[in-house]
């Protein structure tokens, strides 16, 4: 309940119910509750010690990213569930993956545009290597979140025979704010780029060396990427945050079938014993404002505290203060903050 009010502003106070308070949680996961390698011909699939990512450039009948990593990490023991998406305000969410192959593919810390992978040309690729990518991952064919999981079937009707846009879960993007997930699993056939929700960085190699083995990557989430808050309080409102990891390293030998050297990553699951040994599995760090974003300080009281610490995080610019999500700092935004505080 409030306790105060600002005098120096017009505040018309809600009357009456409860005080819907704000808390601010910090979560980390050292294990997902789900990883998959979400590959067409994976025989195991969620069971394997390692997951790789790779693409099958240009090949028709296949997606381009042909060999996803898909992982999950189940919040709803620390996190309320079932809260409408704007009582879920994420300010950051960071995924680190570890590799267990080294030294077979270069370092690639930014994106590269869908014309530089053309026929396997890569004549166009003005940095050595290729991006890890992290998207939010859409469903298709009647599925989503709540009924596709680790030992789900992995696809339906292909477009293209054998495997070609069947997959019932894929990697996407927002193209725009309100948008449905847009399919990317094949953004070289259809020639078009799409902005990951981040692309993974590592300390253990330079741009364009050789990465070693057991070397972390981490992927720290564009929360102004259109769609991607939203797309993270939906997975807090079902009590699971999932993403789709993808790369386009050309798909040779191993996983990857054919002949020829393996110049693309595996990446640690939850189920290899190394992994859980040395804490290589994929992981999670997120903090979230649960509840009336009205309570900005998250201590259940609706009072001059709260207005002033919005203001003095609007004043310095800090994302905390953007609570319509659009990553702008305005009007609409101390606008937000009003009517949550009088509804407090
Ligand atoms: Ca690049
Ligand atoms: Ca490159
Ligand atoms: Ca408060
Ligand atoms: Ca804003």
């Amino acid at each position: 309940m409030k306790r105060a009010t600002c005098a120096s502003l017009a505040l018309s106070i809600g009357a009456g119910f409860a005080a819907a308070q704000s808390e601010t949680i910090t979560v980390q996961y050292d294990m997902p509750s789900l990883d998959r390698w979400n590959y067409p011909f994976n025989g195991s699939p969620g069971s394997r010690f390692n997951a790789s990512t790779f693409g099958a450039v240009e090949l028709e009948g296949f997606d381009d990213h042909d060999a996803q990593f898909l992982v999950g990490f189940e919040t709803l023991a620390d996190i309320t569930t079932g809260l409408d998406a704007s009582e879920y305000q994420v300010l950051s969410a960071k995924v680190t993956i570890t590799n267990s192959n080294g030294d077979q593919y270069r370092y690639d810390p930014t994106y590269d545009t869908h014309d530089t992978y053309l026929f396997l040309d890569d004549s166009l690729d003005t940095d050595d290597g290729r991006p890890i990518h992290l998207w939010a991952i859409g469903y298709q064919d009647g599925f989503d979140q709540t009924n596709w999981g680790e030992f789900s079937a992995f696809g339906g009707v292909a477009e293209i025979d054998p495997t070609q846009g069947s997959r019932y879960a894929f990697a996407s993007y927002f193209p725009f704010e309100g948008s449905d997930p847009v399919n990317v699993s094949n953004n070289l056939k259809e020639e078009f780029d799409a902005t990951p929700m981040a692309i993974a960085q590592t300390d253990a190699a330079l741009p364009g060396d050789f990465i070693p083995v057991d070397s972390d990557f981490t992927f720290d989430v564009d929360l102004c990427q259109p769609g991607i808050r939203n797309y993270l309080a939906d997975g807090l409102t079902l009590g699971e945050v999932r993403f789709a990891i993808t790369s386009l390293h050309a798909a040779n030998g191993g996983d990857g079938g054919g002949t020829g050297e393996i110049a693309y990553p595996f990446w640690y699951t939850k189920e290899n014993p190394i992994a859980s040994i040395f804490g290589y599995a994929p992981r999670l760090e997120l903090t979230v404002r649960v509840g009336n974003p009205g309570d900005f300080n998250s201590d259940g009281l609706f009072d001059f505290f709260d207005v002033s610490a919005f203001l003095t995080a609007f004043n310095a610019g800090d994302l905390s203060a953007d609570l319509n999500g659009d990553c702008a700092l305005n009007f609409f935004d101390v606008s937000t903050f009003l009517s949550a505080y009088s509804a407090g």
